[in-house]
């Protein structure tokens, strides 16, 4: 069955509100990455008004996490920021690129949805470096490598007439985006009907470039967040080699089925290990952080042998 591919943790959930040494209502949609030999991660938390800012935990085995006594990353004071983070920030991805970390995370404000595109060496402090995209974007996620001499993104615009879905962007600098082009777009009457969008940063395996990425489909008693799979061929990441036609996570746990917003599991971050398995890391309801582990050759294979078309 699809839904074994990825096996939950134990322990699951691993981070909670209560585990968090400021007053927070949620710790959810969590970004991820391994900086020497310690698993970061940056999660979001709605605060009392109902806004959001974001925490870092850390862990030695990839599943117990300690949270900071203060968040990392709150609205920005300074603009031109200021302007466009005013009403939170929110599902922050985290990509290592030639030793910096940079992380690219929802600004939300009365102009709406943006992405903040920030850096640091050492989680210790941050640098912001540019909002990078205009609004109505969400969920950008970096590539790791620079291809022929362009950094290249994955994000999720959102029109009327083609609603979410996933495009690709190529940036000399990362800071101007361009030479666009869409990738997947939600399928009718599927899991994902209503809207795609990237999730965690992509890895490298053997086969491809694996993406995890949420579909979402609406029922009578409102939207179920679902996580998918796809494969970019390694060289030329804007050609699908597969996307796999089931879902690979859907909510089934009590925490995942109910809580801030009912039935949604939300991947910011997985972790490949080099013993062939990838620890994935959801928010359950917007409220805690569940993690799982996958076999990549798994994640790749459906993607392979259960194919749908990406358009
Ligand atoms: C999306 C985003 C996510 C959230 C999801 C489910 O539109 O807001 O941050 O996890 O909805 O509420």
């Amino acid at each position: 069955m699809n839904n074994q591919i990825v096996k939950r943790h134990q322990r699951n959930p691993i981070l909670t509100k209560a585990h968090i040494p400021y007053p927070v209502a949620t710790v959810h949609n969590a970004g991820m990455i391994k900086h020497d030999g310690t698993y970061i991660m940056l999660f979001r938390s709605h605060l009392g008004n109902g806004r959001s800012v974001i925490g870092l935990a850390q862990s030695e085995d990839g599943f117990s996490f300690r949270a900071r006594p203060e968040p990392f990353i709150t609205p920005a004071k300074e603009e031109p920021f200021r302007t466009y983070e005013e009403y939170g920030v929110e599902d922050p991805r985290i990509c290592c690129i030639d030793n910096e970390y940079y992380i690219t995370y929802s600004a939300y404000s009365r102009h709406g949805v943006r992405v903040t595109l920030a850096k640091t060496k050492d989680f210790a402090g941050l640098e912001r470096i540019s909002l990078i995209t205009q609004a109505d974007y969400r969920n950008v996620v970096l590539f790791p490598q620079r291809f022929h001499g362009r950094y290249v993104r994955l994000d999720r615009p959102h029109s009327e007439i083609s609603p979410w879905s996933i495009w690709i962007s190529y940036s000399p600098d990362l800071i101007h985006w361009g030479d666009s082009k869409v990738l997947i777009k939600p399928q009718t009457y599927h899991w994902d009907e209503m809207k795609v969008g990237p999730g965690a940063t992509p890895f490298r395996t053997e086969n491809g470039w694996l993406t995890i990425f949420h579909g979402v489909f609406k029922t009578m008693s409102g939207s179920v967040y679902r996580l998918g799979a796809a494969l970019h061929d390694l060289q030329d990441p804007s050609q699908l080699l597969g996307v796999a036609d089931e879902w690979i996570l859907q909510p089934e746990d009590p925490w995942e089925v109910s809580g801030y917003v009912n039935n949604v599991v939300f991947c910011c971050g997985a972790i490949p290990e080099s013993d062939g398995t990838v620890k994935i890391y959801w928010g359950g309801a917007d409220s805690v952080m569940c993690a799982g582990t996958a076999l990549i050759g798994d994640l790749v294979e459906i993607c392979l042998s259960k194919r749908r078309e990406p358009l």
